[in-house]
């Protein structure tokens, strides 16, 4: 049976280079370890990656939505190695932590790619690469804006989960142009509640503060709210800057409740798709692979904000 079996492989694999079209052993098995479905990002994100690694591209796909838990997104890679899948896809929740359960991956011969956040590590060779926005240089990007259009402002700056790429990438890149102008910064995790709740309290904390710069725009949005509740006009007494490009983000833009959106394009699947497949097929591939952005002020269009996926 055996011997029948690797003849017709060996059969298929002469053919293949004729173009009789997708053999089954070109299928690349991969698991991939989401975090959270925290916001209207993260939805997207999960949303493209996996219409991208669907069956009709080529893949099989494990996935997993571990609720901001990094214990769950470790338990998912032990599992993935467990099951021998061809290459595993994390987003890691947080940068710090990896490193066993990454030298584990190393030792069973599976390679790992990096979506979205990065992590800190001193193994080796433990990723092959990642795929994901700048984000220090969104952080800067916005602190730019602050700098030349308030740069008299007294800013709140309302961070993502603590000890996340985004967050210290964003935080490092803000303060670096901007950090004399904060006054008070606390985590809202990300989430509209958060951001909100955190602005609530800062407001009374600092009661000087005239702008908020807000890791993401579900957390602005949440500040919106909470500079209303507080009797304070948005965009006239407390100023709101964000990061993502959301619908609802730009239409709160146009509508004068945000100043400011510097871009993170979520909808990465069909570059990430490209990466998964030469990383399994062991080729080679840039050790960093950036996903740009754009940046978006007051003059955004009905067509443009139409025109978001997320
Ligand atoms: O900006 C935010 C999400 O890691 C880039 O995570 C991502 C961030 C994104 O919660 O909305």
């Amino acid at each position: 049976m055996r011997g029948l079996a690797v003849a017709v492989l060996a059969a298929g694999v002469a053919v293949a280079p004729s173009g009789c079209g997708e053999q089954d052993d070109e299928v690349v098995r991969v698991g991939f370890s989401q975090f959270a479905a925290e916001g209207s990002w993260r939805a997207a994100n999960t949303a493209s990656v996996r219409a991208a690694l669907a069956p009709a591209g080529g893949f099989e796909l494990e996935f997993s939505d571990q609720e901001q838990k990094q214990e769950g997104q470790v338990a998912d890679l032990r599992r993935f190695i467990a099951d021998d899948v061809d290459v595993i896809a994390l987003a890691p929740v947080v940068q710090d932590g990896w490193d066993e359960v990454l030298g584990e991956a190393r030792d069973a011969g599976i390679p790992v790619v990096l979506v979205d956040r990065g992590i800190t590590t001193d193994l080796p060779g433990a990723y092959a690469t990642r795929i994901g926005a700048d984000f220090r240089s969104e952080g800067e990007r916005a602190g730019r804006w602050v700098r030349e259009h308030a740069p008299g402002a007294r800013v709140f700056e309302l961070q993502g989960t603590l000890g996340s790429g985004a967050q210290t990438g964003r935080q490092r890149g803000f303060d670096a142009v901007a950090g004399d102008q904060v006054v008070g910064a606390a985590t809202g995790g990300f989430t509209r509640a958060g951001g909100r709740d955190v602005t609530a309290a800062a407001l009374e904390a600092w009661p000087d503060v005239d702008l908020v710069f807000a890791h993401n725009d579900d957390m602005a949005l949440g500040a919106v709210e909470a500079v209303r509740a507080a009797g304070r006009r948005p965009g006239v007494d407390v100023r709101v800057v964000s990061v993502d490009g959301t619908r609802e983000g730009l239409r709160a833009l146009a509508a004068g409740d945000l100043e400011h959106v510097v871009e993170c394009d979520p909808a990465f699947g069909e570059q990430l798709a490209g990466v998964l497949r030469r990383v399994a097929a062991g080729e080679r591939v840039p050790d960093r692979v950036v996903v740009p952005g754009r940046e978006f002020d007051r003059t955004v269009t009905a067509a443009e904000i139409d025109a978001r996926t997320y």
